[in-house]
């Protein structure tokens, strides 16, 4: 039998304490924005979407022209369904309050994940995560967006790939939909995911293998070694996607790693928007998300765009890493 993201969602509620709709109605809300963004991206290249608007974001990067399409339409979505009173998105520099919102919750999102793929034609992803508003009888405010990764109630991704999934996580089950662009329905094709335990994928940017802190240097020269009781060599496979190496390692089984370097010790990618919402479904799936020291998730936000080292996927090889790395501590 199919099922409908829209029938599963339904269902979820029938079982959760919070069955008013509201959260049902907010992801509604996300997946007719997905979809709407999906459409765009399969037009690129055809339409002039294509390239950068020419200017550059709170972290210094290039915004191409669908960041702003697909920021443009999460913002608009989610600010009228009415369900949320803070915003906050991987491309605006400040939070986005709605005081007269009576919404329950708060949704932090990197709108379109890997934009330096989109000129090539590889996967980008959207990535969101789902908080309840800190108190209902107070005007939201930047605190209810610096929530730390542990109160997420839900957290999810659209990866733009081969075809379109949604796998959305909450604290019951991580499941997948992939959208049937013949229907405009997002189908229930990956129940359940878990992390296989015998997956060997490792993804890392090892051009930066030189910038790295020795212990996981050794940890990457592990992985490469033959021993067929622990499935090594590994297999490496990085599109620079983090959805996309993400997704992938979630089906297949492995890690994914952007680490700090030595000029940039908090690495790359954002706490908030990336970090805290895959880490949430890592652990829903049985697998874990440390910052090389200690769990994602535990980490107190004090900026919005803040970074962070990431070693997310199977708990067996992020534990492996974070051992290796104490033993040959060095501080950046
Ligand atoms: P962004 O496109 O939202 O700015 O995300 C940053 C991207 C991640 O998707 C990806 O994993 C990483 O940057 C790749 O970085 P690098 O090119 O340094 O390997
Ligand atoms: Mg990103």
């Amino acid at each position: 039998m199919t099922t409908t993201l829209e029938q599963f969602i339904v269902e979820q509620e029938y079982h959760t304490e919070d069955a008013t709709g509201s959260f049902s109605k907010l992801l509604r809300d996300l997946m007719l924005a997905a979809k709407i963004i999906h459409r765009e991206v399969n037009l690129a290249g055809l339409a002039n979407i294509l390239g950068s608007t020419g200017q550059t974001n709170i972290q210094g990067e290039q915004v191409t022209k669908l960041d702003v399409f697909a920021n443009h339409q999460l913002i608009r979505m989610l600010s009228m369904g009415g369900q949320v009173c803070a915003l906050a998105s991987e491309e605006n520099d400040e939070v986005i309050l709605l005081p007269d919102s009576q919404g329950k919750y708060v949704v932090l999102f990197d709108p379109l994940d890997g934009s330096s793929n989109i000129d090539v034609s590889a996967p980008i992803g959207t990535i969101f995560a789902i908080y309840r508003r800190l108190n209902q009888d107070a005007p939201p405010s930047i605190a209810d967006c610096l929530q730390p990764g542990n109160k997420q109630i839900a957290a999810g991704y659209v990866l733009y790939g081969s075809s379109t999934i949604l796998v959305y996580a909450t604290k019951r089950s991580v499941n997948g939909f992939t959208l049937d662009p013949s229907l405009g329905e997002f189908l229930l094709s990956h129940p359940n995911i878990k992390f296989p335990q015998n997956g060997n994928t490792y993804s890392v940017n090892e051009g930066n293998f030189e910038r790295f802190e020795p212990g996981l240097k050794s940890f990457l020269q592990y992985l490469k070694q033959e021993d067929k009781a622990t499935n090594r060599p590994y297999t490496g496979r990085y599109i620079g996607t983090l959805v996309a190496d993400f997704h992938r390692n979630l089906i297949k089984g492995g890690i994914y790693i952007y680490a700090g370097l030595t000029k940039n010790p908090k690495g790359k990618l954002r706490l908030l928007y990336e970090c805290n919402p895959l880490s949430f479904i890592a652990e829903q799936a049985g697998g874990k998300a440390s910052n090389g020291n200690d769990r994602i998730m535990d980490t107190i936000p004090v900026e919005l765009h803040q970074r962070t080292p990431i070693f997310i996927g199977n708990a067996h090889d992020v534990e492996l890493v974070e051992q290796m790395m104490a033993s040959e501590k060095i501080v950046f």
